[in-house]
C-alpha cells in the first residue's frame, strides 16, 4: 500500500449508538438556520450531496470557486455555533489542544457520491482533517497525495470515525457510493457526514 496509508486513520464503531442519535439530533437542529442545500461546482454541475456548515468558517463551492467563508452565500448569516457534542470530537480524535473551526455537513440521499478529490483549501495543510460517518454504510475510497496513486475503497459506517492525517493529510479520497437502507439513523434515510478541519489561521 502506499505510505499516505499510513496515517489514514480509522476507527471503527468509535460511537456507540446514543451518541450516533445525540449527533444526528444536534447537527440537524443546528442546520436549520442554514438549510442543506446542492451547491454548484466552479464547473457549474450541481453536487449530489447536500452540504452546510457550522462552526466560524464554512466551506463553500460556487461559480466563483471553493473557499471557506464566515457567512452562509445562501443566507447572508453566520453559520450557526458548532454544537458541543461536535466540537468535543476534534480535541478527542486529534489528540490536540487547539479547536476544529470548521465543520462541514455532508447529507447523502437518493444516490448521492463524492468524486476523488483533495482537502486544500485550508489555510494549514499539517492540521489533520476528522471525518465522522452516521446513517448509511458509505464505499469510500482513497489513495495517495497523487491522483494517479493506487487506490483502495473501505467500508465506513454508522459511528466509524477516521482521521487524514500526515502524509494521509493531502490523500485523494471520495465516496462511491452510499449502502442506501443500511441503517435507520438519519430521519427520511441517507448518510450525514461531518468533516471537522482547521481552515483558517495559518501558522
Ligand atoms: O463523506 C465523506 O466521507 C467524505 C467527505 C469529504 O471528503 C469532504 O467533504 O471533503
Ligand atoms: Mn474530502
Amino acid at each position: 500500500m502506499t505510505l499516505a496509508l499510513d496515517d489514514f486513520r480509522l476507527h471503527p464503531a468509535a460511537l456507540g449508538p446514543a451518541e450516533q442519535q445525540a449527533l444526528v439530533t444536534a447537527v440537524l437542529a443546528a442546520v436549520t438556520e442554514v438549510p442543506l442545500r446542492h451547491s454548484q461546482t466552479p464547473g457549474g454541475r450541481r453536487m449530489s450531496v447536500a452540504m452546510s456548515n457550522l462552526g466560524p468558517l464554512g466551506w463553500v463551492t460556487d461559480g466563483r470557486g471553493y473557499r471557506y467563508q464566515s457567512t452562509d452565500p445562501l443566507t447572508g448569516r453566520p453559520w450557526p455555533p458548532m454544537p458541543p457534542i461536535v466540537a468535543a470530537l476534534w480535541p478527542r480524535f486529534t489528540g490536540r489542544a487547539d479547536a476544529a473551526d470548521a465543520c462541514l455537513v455532508n447529507l447523502y440521499r437518493d444516490g448521492a457520491k463524492m468524486g476523488l478529490h483533495q482537502d486544500r483549501d485550508e489555510a494549514d495543510l499539517t492540521a489533520p482533517v476528522v471525518s465522522v460517518s452516521l446513517g448509511d454504510t458509505a464505499v469510500f475510497r482513497i489513495g495517495g497525495a497523487s491522483r494517479r496513486d493506487p487506490t483502495r475503497t473501505v467500508r465506513l459506517s454508522s459511528g466509524d470515525v477516521c482521521v487524514l492525517d500526515g502524509a494521509a493529510r493531502l490523500a485523494f479520497h471520495g465516496v462511491d457510493r452510499v449502502l442506501a437502507g443500511s441503517s435507520r439513523l438519519i430521519p427520511g434515510g441517507g448518510r450525514l457526514n461531518l468533516t471537522l478541519r482547521r481552515a483558517g489561521q495559518a501558522p
